[in-house]
């Protein structure tokens, strides 16, 4: 198609709008959302490219997006499908052999195969709120386009090397300073600015700059294996179990060593590897599943928010401190309240102390810190909430006081604000309809700890929740940079309740003669990054205990009486060294099979596998339970709350996506050989049993 505007002469082919502006040809993609290197994507720049070429009025090109972002990468949803020409290759020869100077205009983000198509361009310019990055790592593949031997010629090894294992977006004013970026130019004049540069290159007579040709930042490492030894070594415990980010060292090593196109042909092949390998088909999926927690079915995408630009919190303890810093950090003003002025100057003192801490690590400058923390006010006077368009209680979980303090935010705050509780446990509707007059106003946003660290967001959708009330919560969790997934009301919620079936199996067995260190290593070996053992060591082992109330009756309170109460006091289940490592405590086996023998028990050895398979196979089940009751709205949103909650390796896809890889069928024979073992109360769900029985799959990969 060809048209006529003012004079320029537009061709559009695939997602692609070529047009022309005296002497700059203007490359313009638009193919939402995101503008993913699809088929159309390649076909577009392909065209456009030729007829950048066949056009002699045109000197420099000018590639562009509409819409929110730049080329956001190569399409994720093409992996492991047939080849679709023209190849993303193609595109990026023929702008990297362009014969006129190819400009890369990027606003949003360039992420992976985006960035490597404007490393392929000879210039780029970016907006200052731009961002580059190659996340291919966080899918469990690797820059395939490239991008692993264009990016440490450009920025350096150590640089490139550091955004390709760790796939971080890198803000544009970053990228200037390393020479990824050659100009800043100002927001909002993306494209006239890019055309000035344009005419600026072509005024200047400046050289066709081709990436893979230099060679000065590679060669400075060349011989000096010992900085990939670093990196691995440094990164040695994040990158435990996944195979992409070695790929990703290998593929720069071998840009440093070798040709440039024998360094393609390394990235080539380990891309290949990768792209089957099950790691990266769960991290895959992990991204899609989390992007479809969002969607809530019955609740349409235009469903009317409230705006919240003001935030009131109760409780200015750890978890309503940790919770205000999501809201400052994104600019919308928070008043804490609490009972007295103390415990409100300790929570803001807190805050003032981590924020500072931040500062200090380089994270964010001094003016940053005092810019936040003007964003928070305290006060002991709940009156002053009444303008907040939502309020989140956080207080101790306690079914009355929670009850008290909802009577009274139901009295002062005003009509239309969303009214949240924290609770982890707490029963939400009895929150909403015992205490409020609006129980449709009312939702849980259960954050977990530290609240200011974790992603992960349950939000749980009460008997009498409004859409407007859910769809805010989901909304602002977003906005605070929360994996936000919903939940039912039930003990525990989704994480919790899964959380407490794996408890109840990992105390069976250690009941049966199993030590807490055989069990944590298991799950440990399994990808987790601590055992349950380990983590009531952390969190300690008095919570929720009283020395007043304690009677022996359980290993933990025999441990809290004997002052074992986890790291803090230097011995729990394991015993500590001056620098809190943790080994295998004779005390506590004594304690262990001690009590074994005041029941009549006979410890037996526990091979590993029935260690992870009762643990695992409980928690799926748990989470068919989950599913059957309604409780979650997709397996999917399963797997995202323990990924993003829990600490699940992302490689192995979440506790729902592992069962469908070992197979529902092994599952269920494996939970029925157990049998009695997992404990009187125990029953394998329903669904689990049948569909197993009809051979389905709880998740779509
Ligand atoms: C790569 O490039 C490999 C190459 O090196 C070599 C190949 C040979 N593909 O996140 P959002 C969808 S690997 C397909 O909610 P935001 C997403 O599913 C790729 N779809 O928006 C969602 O769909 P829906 C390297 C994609 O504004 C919608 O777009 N690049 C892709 O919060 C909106 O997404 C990456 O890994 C994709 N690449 O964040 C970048 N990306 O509406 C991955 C998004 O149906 N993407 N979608 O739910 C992102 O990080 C974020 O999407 C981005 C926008 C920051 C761009």
């Amino acid at each position: 198609m060809t048209i006529t505007n003012n004079g320029a002469v537009s061709e559009t082919s695939g997602a692609g709008t070529f047009t022309v502006e005296g002497d700059i040809g203007i490359l313009t993609i638009d193919y939402p959302p995101v503008n993913a290197l699809s088929q159309a994507t390649r076909q577009g720049i392909v065209s456009g490219m030729q007829a950048a070429a066949a056009n002699p009025d045109v000197k420099a090109v000018v590639l562009i997006c509409a819409g929110r972002t730049f080329l956001a990468g190569a399409d994720i949803t093409e992996f492991g499908k047939p080849p679709k020409a023209p190849s993303l290759r193609e595109a990026q020869d023929l702008i990297e052999n362009s014969s006129k100077p190819v400009i890369a205009a990027i606003h949003g983000t360039a992420l992976g195969g985006g960035l490597e198509v404007a490393m392929c361009c000879h210039y780029r310019v970016g907006v200052e709120s731009a961002k580059c990055g190659l996340p291919e790592v966080l899918i469990g593949v690797l820059p395939g386009a490239g991008g692993t031997q264009r990016l440490p010629r450009l920025v350096g090894v150590e640089k490139g090397l550091d955004m390709i294992v760790n796939g971080t977006h890198v803000p544009a004013k970053e990228c200037l300073a390393m020479g990824l970026l050659d100009a800043l130019v100002p927001e909002g004049e993306l494209r006239s600015s890019a055309i000035a540069f344009a005419k600026k290159v072509l005024a200047e007579n400046r050289p066709l700059r081709k990436v893979r040709d230099l060679d000065d930042k590679i060669a400075a490492v060349r011989g000096k294996p010992e900085i990939f030894a670093a990196v691995r070594k440094a990164n040695a415990k994040k990158f435990r179990g996944l195979p992409a980010p070695e790929a990703c060292i290998q593929c720069v090593e071998a840009a440093v060593n070798g040709s440039f196109e024998d360094g393609l042909a390394t990235e080539r092949r380990l891309f290949q590897q990768l792209v089957t390998g099950t790691e990266s088909i769960a991290q895959r999926y992990a991204f899609f599943a989390q992007r479809e927690a969002a969607k809530i079915p019955g609740i349409p995408a235009d469903t009317p928010l409230v705006d919240v630009k003001k935030v009131g919190i109760i409780g200015a303890g750890t978890m309503g401190g940790g919770i205000a810093m999501n809201f400052a950090n994104v600019g919308i003003p928070v008043i804490l309240v609490e009972t007295a002025q103390a415990a409100l100057d300790r929570g803001l003192g807190v805050i003032r102390k981590n924020y500072e801490n931040s500062a200090k690590k380089g994270r964010f400058t001094q003016e940053e810190v005092e810019k936040r923390m003007a964003l928070l006010t305290g006060t002991l006077e709940m009156e002053q909430l009444a303008d907040c368009d939502l309020v989140i209680e956080a207080v101790f979980e306690n079914m009355a006081v929670k009850k008290e303090i909802f009577g009274k935010l139901d009295r002062i705050v005003k009509p239309g604000a969303v009214l949240a509780t924290n609770t982890s446990a707490l029963d939400v509707n009895e929150i909403a309809s015992a205490a409020t007059s609006r129980p449709e106003a009312v939702v849980g946003m259960h954050f977990f700890s530290p609240a200011n660290v974790m992603k992960l967001l349950e939000v749980v959708r009460g008997a009498k929740t409004s859409d407007t009330a859910l769809a805010t919560a989901m909304h602002i969790g977003k906005k605070i940079g929360k994996v936000a997934a919903i939940s039912g009301v039930c003990p525990g919620f989704i994480g919790n309740r899964i959380l407490s079936a794996r408890g109840a199996q990992a105390h069976a067995m250690l009941m049966e003669g199993a030590m807490p260190w055989d069990i944590d290593q298991v799950l440990y070996d399994f990808g987790m990054p601590m055992g349950p053992y380990a983590m009531s060591d952390l969190a300690g082992l008095d919570l929720g205990w009283s020395k007043d109330k304690s009677k022996s009756s359980t290993i933990r309170e025999v441990l809290c009486e004997m002052d074992r109460r986890g790291q803090k006091t230097g011995a729990g289940y394991y015993d500590y060294d001056e620098n809190r490592n943790a080994r295998p405590s004779e005390v506590t086996k004594k304690v262990i099979l001690d009590f074994m023998a005041k029941e009549g028990r006979t410890p037996r050895e526990i091979g590993k596998d029935e260690i992870l398979e009762r643990c695992i196979y409980a928690m799926v089940n748990e989470g068919a339970k989950i599913l059957e009751e309604g409780i979650a709205l997709r397996a999917s949103d399963i797997d995202v709350v323990w990924l993003n909650g829990y600490g699940w390796p992302v490689y192995r896809g979440g506790p729902m996506f592992y069962a469908d890889t070992v197979g529902l069928d092994n599952v269920v024979a494996k939970l029925k050989e157990y049998g009695p073992r997992m404990g009187a109360n125990f029953k394998i769900s329903p669904l689990l049993e049948k569909m197993a029985a009809d051979g389905k799959k709880f998740v779509r990969t």
